[in-house]
């Protein structure tokens, strides 16, 4: 794991993007992100029992296994948004970078790669890309149903339940 502040200049999401100013586990903590660097599926279960996760899936987001809709859907994951569950995800092959936003409303890079885990809160704004490797393959967890549909930013969330209670919690 390394995160960073995203640089905001033009060019392809896909490459890092580093402004070079970097963030510290401990401060995504601060916004409710939590990082975990997990070698084994024991740890995995021990997390997903202690959080009361039941289920979960994998997913391989790479031009092979998605073919066509490859380039969409990357597009898609870099839309920013929100999920009304937690966002939890463990890095099983490739590397990708998850985009969380700062209190000050940046945006933070975390660039994750195998055995890395990350825990998104409910109702924080954030996106996903592959990297210029184009291939990830991550397991999802969750606790029944997931409740993934993303829910891309706008005003008319400011009054959401998950996202007012991440505000109140985290901002
Ligand atoms: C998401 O929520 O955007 C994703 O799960 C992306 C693929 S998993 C690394
Ligand atoms: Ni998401």
């Amino acid at each position: 794991m390394k995160a960073y502040y995203f640089d905001n200049l033009p060019g392809d999401q896909r490459l890092p993007h580093d402004s070079g100013n970097p963030v510290a586990a401990d401060d995504l903590g601060k916004i409710g992100v939590l990082y975990y660097r997990i070698g084994d599926l024991s740890g995995v279960d021990a997390l997903a029992a202690e959080r009361g996760y039941k289920n979960r899936d994998e997913i391989t987001v790479s031009p092979e296994k998605m073919g066509d809709v490859y380039e969409a859907k990357v597009k898609s994951f870099f839309d920013e948004h929100l999920h009304e569950d937690e966002e939890i995800r463990y890095i099983r092959d490739g590397a990708g970078y998850f985009d969380v936003r700062s209190k000050d409303d940046q945006w933070i890079r975390v660039r994750l790669e195998k055995d890395d885990l990350l825990i998104l809160p409910a109702g924080i704004y954030h996106r996903f890309t592959t990297d210029e490797t184009n291939y990830i393959q991550a397991m999802r967890l969750f606790k029944d149903e997931p409740k993934w549909t993303p829910l891309n930013r706008c005003e008319d969330l400011n009054s959401n339940v998950q996202r007012r209670e991440y505000v109140s919690q985290f901002l």
